[in-house]
Parts: C-alpha cells; structure tokens; sequence
C-alpha cells in the first residue's frame, strides 16, 4: 500500500462550523492533518478528499480501486442513498472502510439503512473525528498482519 484515500462526502466541508453537538468541534483539515502525521510516520501518503457531487466520490473509488489502493469513507448522506457508490465500491476490490462522526444508529430512521455497509470491510463509526483516526488504524495493522 503507496496511498491512502479518505473520501468525504456533501456537507462535511461544514465540519467544525455548524452543528457540534452532533458532529463535534474539529474541522476537516484538523483530521487531515492528523491523518497525514501518520501516514508519514508509516512512509505512506495521504490523498485526503471532499466533494458535495455523488459521481466525484464515484469517480475516486474508481482511481483508488485501480492503484489498487484503500480507502476510509466518508460518503455523508449519499451513505443512505447510493446505488452508484455501491457499485463503484464492488468493481474497486480495494478495501474500504467506511466511517462516520456520529452513531447512524442512534439518529434517524432513515440513516438507519446504508449501501455502503455491504461492500465495506468494516464501519468505525459514533467516535467523532477519532473514528477517521480508528480507521487508519485498522488499515495499518491490517497491512502489518498481512506483511508477518
Ligand atoms: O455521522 C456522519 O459522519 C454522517 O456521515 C454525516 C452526514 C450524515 O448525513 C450521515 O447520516 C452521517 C452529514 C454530514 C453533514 O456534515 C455537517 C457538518 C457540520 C455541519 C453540518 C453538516
């Protein structure tokens, strides 16, 4: 593994700014850069991503999928929707970990349901910003069992 993909998708641009109560204080570029320190310590980069376009997070499952690369996704309200994600999630045969801020279970009816649960290899999610953190986590130990 050269990279790895963290995937945001529509309104986390907002993180930070509105509505911390449920999703917390820190701004995506805070968990960018947390994320890029690790990396770094682990001679890996990180290509860090926010779109509020459904076909963008298409798009860069696809580019992630051919370099053969992982990916911890944030795919927002397109969580609860997407068909597409789905699709571009089982031709990628890269490993995605899907994550969110909140606890989906424990909101609304309607977040209940999520296309991406499926074809994920695990869900971190209800840890706030650490649960990107937990992610890479679980991708790093996963490389290292697999290189023992
Ligand atoms: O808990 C998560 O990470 C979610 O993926 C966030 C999505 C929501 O639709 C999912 O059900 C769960 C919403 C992202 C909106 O982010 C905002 C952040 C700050 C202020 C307003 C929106």
């Amino acid at each position: 593994m050269k990279a790895v993909h963290v995937l945001n998708g529509p309104n986390l641009n907002l993180l930070g700014a509105r509505e911390p109560e449920i999703y917390g204080a820190a701004t995506l570029p805070a968990i960018e850069a947390r994320l890029s320190a690790v990396c770094a310590r682990h001679g890996l980069s990180l290509r860090f991503r926010q779109t509020n376009h459904e076909g963008d997070l298409v798009t860069w499952v696809q580019e992630a999928g051919l370099a053969g690369e992982p990916v911890i996704l944030n795919a927002g309200a397109y969580t609860h929707t997407s068909i597409a994600l789905q699709d571009a999630i089982k031709g990628a045969k890269t490993k995605v970990i899907e994550v969110h801020l909140s606890n989906v279970h424990a909101r609304e009816r309607f977040r209940h349901h999520s296309y991406i649960s499926p074809v994920a290899q695990g869900v971190i999610q209800g840890f706030g910003a650490l649960s990107y953190d937990l992610a890479l986590e679980a991708l790093l130990v996963g490389a290292k069992a697999i290189e023992s």
